[in-house]
């Protein structure tokens, strides 16, 4: 005969089989543990009707109670595992990572001509043991003429006209200034490559810019002669053009003493190129050197100029137009 108890046994086991099964999360899955086998639980309620049993159902009913106890228990592991195991396949699907799903667009910058000119100018005479150096755009009478040999009546003055500021400063016409302020806080030996925007106050065309990029070389040292600055200037033109004749045209300039321009063979027609010459005596007493001891040698070169040459460009004006069209080619 099967007692009422144990008939409430056998149902709890199969409600709490059921319900074990169903859980859906491992959250639901505690709280039927707590109901079913808790202390305050189902199972203990009902055990605590044994008392009231005869003595010899008592044996069995107990049996009966560790068996359904036994069975929720294994239910409710087997559940568990199984939704650990759901819990960590989920995490997996939405952590995968779907390689072929198209990357986040950043459209990407470059580096403009003039600034690409520049950077492989600088690389070259790096390589040939140059420092780098900088100065203001915005100078003094001083620093921009006086000291190289141009005083105020000097008539190259005239081609170099300039903005002036009502303090009377200008903006620099060429970078010579940094090299003048290079001098004055160092010694000799010096070998400095000043890069550069630099102002003429000059009618805009094709070939002609109000604001424009400069780059100048010096170097100062004892028995420094024409010839290093040949041999240092053909170097440089080989490495930016590649193996083409040059020619030394004699020039003027009031800073350097002799003076020539450089000139290069490119597509079977001679480019002036770059302007050169020995560091005048006078530049070099300005800034307390002995001109007696030491001897130097310059050269500049308009960077526009150098783009437009290697990139075939028609003017001068499309490096300034931030037009895309013609920046993303290079
Ligand atoms: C010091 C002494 C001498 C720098 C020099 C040139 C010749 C030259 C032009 C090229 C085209 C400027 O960009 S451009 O218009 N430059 O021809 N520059 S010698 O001579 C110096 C510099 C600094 C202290």
């Amino acid at each position: 005969m099967t007692s009422n108890l144990e008939t409430q046994l056998l149902a709890l086991r199969e409600e709490g089989e059921k319900a074990i099964a169903a859980a859906d999360t491992l959250e639901s899955l505690e709280e039927l543990r707590v109901k079913y086998l808790g202390k305050k639980g189902s199972l203990s309620v009902l055990l605590g009707g044994m008392g009231k049993l005869p003595a010899e159902e008592r044996p069995k009913i107990g049996a009966v109670a560790n068996t359904v106890k036994e069975a929720l228990q294994t239910s409710l592991d087997r559940q568990r595992t199984a939704l650990e195991a759901a819990k960590i396949q989920a995490q997996l699907e939405a952590e995968t990572l779907d390689v072929t799903m198209p990357g986040i667009y950043y459209p990407q910058g470059r580096v403009h001509p003039i600034n690409g000119m520049i950077d492989r100018a600088l690389d070259i005479f790096v390589g040939m043991g140059y420092t780098v150096a900088s100065g203001p755009e915005m100078e003094t009478d001083y620093y921009n003429f006086e000291a190289l040999n141009t005083p105020p009546d000097h008539p190259a003055r005239d081609m170099q006209d300039t903005f002036y500021l009502p303090d009377g400063n200008l903006l620099r016409t060429h970078t010579s200034s940094v090299q003048i302020r290079y001098m004055e806080n160092e010694e000799p030996p010096i070998r400095i490559v000043a890069p550069g925007r630099v102002y003429r106050r000059d009618n805009v065309d094709a070939t002609h810019a109000a604001v424009f990029h400069q780059i100048e070389l010096l170097a100062i040292d004892e028995g420094l002669t024409f010839t290093d600055l040949k041999g240092t200037i053909k170097v440089f033109l080989q490495a930016m053009f590649g193996e083409l004749p040059i020619r030394f045209r004699a020039s003027y300039f009031p800073f350097t003493e002799p003076s020539a321009e450089v000139d290069l063979q490119w597509n079977g027609r001679w480019l002036e190129v770059m302007g050169c010459g020995m560091v005048d005596p006078n530049v070099l007493k300005a800034v307390g050197y002995d001109p007696e001891i030491y001897t130097g040698f310059a050269a500049g070169f308009g960077v526009e100029r150098f783009a437009m040459v290697l990139h075939q460009l028609d003017d001068i004006r499309r490096v300034y137009a931030s037009d895309l069209r013609f920046l993303r080619q290079f």
